[in-house]
């Protein structure tokens, strides 16, 4: 019987690379997301499931609504993995700026979204015998910056529902990792944090030698799912070499 595993924000970054590693893993990934053309594209390019085998099915879904969320869990027959990737930031503001709209947001789709759609899932998950629920946070869940206030309180937030599933879940033949990544140059995170301005957006990575790619968390959070079911990965910490901590980043400087 191939495994299911549902992966939010399926339709870009490390959610789309999560959604193809675990096919090539062997899984039937229901790649969940808002933009459904997106997630179309995606399942022509890896290919639609059928007949048990791994593949990728499409499903629209916002993390935001309880409608779409029990849409979803009404759709699956199993769900053996559940990859919460839905989520993101939206502005740099320091706290005397800061937009209670903006922080609302960060907080409803990082840390609300994660709880709707693994409360929705989680029986399927027990039933699977074997289930595993794995949180994208950020390194941003336990550091803050200048900043980034609304954004660390919204991973903090998601951080402390990782670590809560996990005590109340044990017993319970489901595992709940926590994969934190620092940073990572992908098509969209930080275009959207800057509300599109995309010279602000490559800024954030300019004369970072190789700052990770989606490709490298989808590796590590699929190694992580992978581990036999007794053995459980609380917390990895990813970052790429030049990112000894948050405010630690090396830049090559050139002319
Ligand atoms: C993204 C990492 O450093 O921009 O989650 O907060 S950071």
């Amino acid at each position: 019987m191939t495994k299911t595993a549902v992966v939010t924000g399926a339709s870009s970054g490390i959610g789309a690379a999560t959604a193809r590693r675990l096919v090539a893993e062997g899984y039937h990934v229901v790649a969940a997301a808002r933009r459904r053309d997106r997630l179309d594209r995606l399942a022509a390019e890896v290919g639609l499931a059928k007949d048990d085998g791994p593949g990728i099915t499409p499903v629209t879904l916002d993390v935001t609504s309880q409608e779409s969320v029990d849409a979803l869990a009404a759709s699956l027959a199993r769900c053996d993995v559940l990859v919460n990737n839905a989520g993101g930031a939206i502005g740099l503001e320091p706290v005397a700026e800061a937009d209670p709209a903006d922080w609302q947001r960060m907080y409803e789709v990082n840390v609300l979204g994660s709880m709707r759609v693994t409360k929705a899932l989680l029986p399927r998950l027990i039933a699977s015998g074997d289930g595993v629920i794995v949180m994208l946070t950020s390194t941003a869940g336990f550091v803050v910056y200048e900043g980034g206030g609304g954004y660390t309180a919204a991973k903090h937030g998601q951080s402390a529902l990782a670590e809560t599933l996990r005590l109340e879940l044990c017993g319970e033949p489901v595992r709940v990792v926590e994969v934190a990544p620092g940073m990572v140059k992908t098509e969209e995170f930080s275009l959207v944090r800057f509300r599109g301005d995309a010279e602000r957006a490559e800024n954030v990575y300019k004369g970072v030698p190789d700052p990770l790619t989606a490709d490298d968390v989808a590796d590590a959070i699929a190694w992580c799912v992978t581990r036999p079911a007794h053995v459980n990965i609380d917390r990895l910490v990813i970052r790429p070499r030049a990112q000894a901590a948050q405010h630690k980043v090396h830049r090559v400087t050139t002319g």
